[in-house]
């Protein structure tokens, strides 16, 4: 049962470089590409299936690897108030912020998550997205936590993509726990994620390092029980002050750490030492109008991985569309289309430890792809959003749109 796809270019994305193959052509069988090429090279064989991709330039799959996808209501109506002039302290004393997200989940039911998150995730499949990772962190307590894991599990079965799930319960202080962080990362260590581990709903650990949210000390208690449970971390590092979060995950050999604004030097040293990506997320970036930047040319001298992701959240950013973070990635942070696309494809794969079958194309990775109606591979990120024409392709059967 072999599929060939031809008359096509492709973007392989190895090696973090388009690393491109003009007039070429892709044999699939089953869910992996059993061979890539060019068309005059193609061997003879039989195929069940010939897809014409009419000139196509195809790239890997997206992958958008930090989003928080489920959660319960929006927070349009806050963002409006910001803008008449309430101030963010104001929202979150008057049980803003935050903490109305975690009401709004607590009060759902799985079935309106999940009909709620649908829609969230359809916008970025549509996109060209294939591969998306999601965390929890608006539960904040076992049932509600296990309640957002669960409907991350339905949409992995529900939809044509890899989806993978984070424990973020090390997010926010719940109300149940107010003035008492270092007794709700207990809760965390010895209850909750054991718990939600033994029931196969975490493939990864991430924590909020942040004066606002918990300190490097209380997120190495979190990182030790990931240990102790074979769990892979991450971090949000370095979103608004500099506390040394992004070193402290290089230490546990996190996949990643993310927004990373505040990051020192020796951050920077120390995640290329340890190999964890750096995940800049240019739509938080813009949407709390940040002034300081990641640190971006140290990052290429000292060779870290740089991938960009979305950050879909209700709070700070409600990005729908990834291919609109790529061009920021481009504009703010001034990564070349190239780069940028290595971001969302063989980065953003090591960034959620997928990297030997994900990100890019060759033999025996998955066909997960996009096939997109344009002249050249920096179109993709050339454009500010809209529909670009495509055709997506996740473990080798056409996505209908
Ligand atoms: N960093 C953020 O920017 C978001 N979470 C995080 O760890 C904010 C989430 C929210 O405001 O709902
Ligand atoms: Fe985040």
């Amino acid at each position: 049962m072999k599929k060939l796809w031809k008359n096509c270019h492709i973007a392989t994305m190895q090696h973090g470089q388009y690393s491109s193959i003009e007039d070429a052509a892709i044999v699939t069988q089953g869910q992996h590409i059993h061979w890539i090429g060019t068309f005059k090279d193609l061997p003879a064989d039989a195929y069940t299936e010939t897809i014409d991709l009419n000139g196509a330039w195809v790239t890997p799959g997206l992958i958008d690897c930090h989003t928080h996808s489920v959660f319960g209501g929006n927070r349009s109506v806050e963002f409006e108030k910001r803008l008449q002039g309430v101030s963010y302290a104001e929202i979150a004393a008057s049980g803003g912020g935050i903490a109305s997200t975690v009401r709004a989940t607590r009060e759902a039911s799985e079935e309106q998550l999940l009909a709620s998150a649908l829609k969230r995730v359809s916008c970025l499949l549509r996109d060209g997205v294939t591969t998306i990772e999601i965390k929890s962190g608006y539960g904040l307590d076992y049932a509600n936590e296990r309640k957002m894991l669960r409907v991350i599990r339905q949409l992995a079965a529900t939809l044509p993509m890899t989806v993978r799930s984070t424990c973020l319960a090390a997010h926010a202080l719940p109300p149940e726990y107010q003035q008492q962080s270092d007794a709700y990362i207990d809760h965390i260590c010895n209850e909750m994620l054991p718990k939600l581990h033994q029931e196969g709903l975490v493939d990864a650990v991430d924590a909020f390092c942040e004066y606002l949210a918990f300190s490097p000390a209380q997120v190495e208690r979190v990182f030790k029980t990931a240990r102790s449970l074979n769990l892979p971390v991450k971090l949000h590092a370095e979103q608004l002050s500099a506390l040394g979060g992004s070193s402290l995950a290089a230490r546990y050999q996190a996949l990643s750490a993310d927004h990373l604004e505040f990051m020192t030097e020796d951050d920077v040293k120390a995640m290329a030492a340890a190999g964890t990506v750096a995940v800049l997320l240019p739509g938080a970036f813009y949407f709390l109008r940040e002034t300081q930047y990641p640190p971006l040319d140290s990052l290429h001298r000292h060779g870290v991985r740089i991938a960009l992701s979305s950050d879909l959240n209700p709070g700070t950013s409600p990005a729908l569309s990834l291919r609109l973070m790529m061009n920021m990635g481009s504009t703010l942070f001034r990564l070349t289309p190239e780069q940028v696309l290595a971001a969302v494809t063989i980065h953003a794969a090591h960034a959620l430890g997928l990297q030997d079958t994900h990100g890019s194309l060759e033999q025996g990775k998955v066909a997960d792809f996009v096939a997109w109606d344009i002249e050249h591979p920096s179109e993709i990120v050339y454009w500010l959003g809209g529909d670009l024409p495509k055709r997506i392709i996740q473990h080798g059967n056409e996505v209908a749109l």
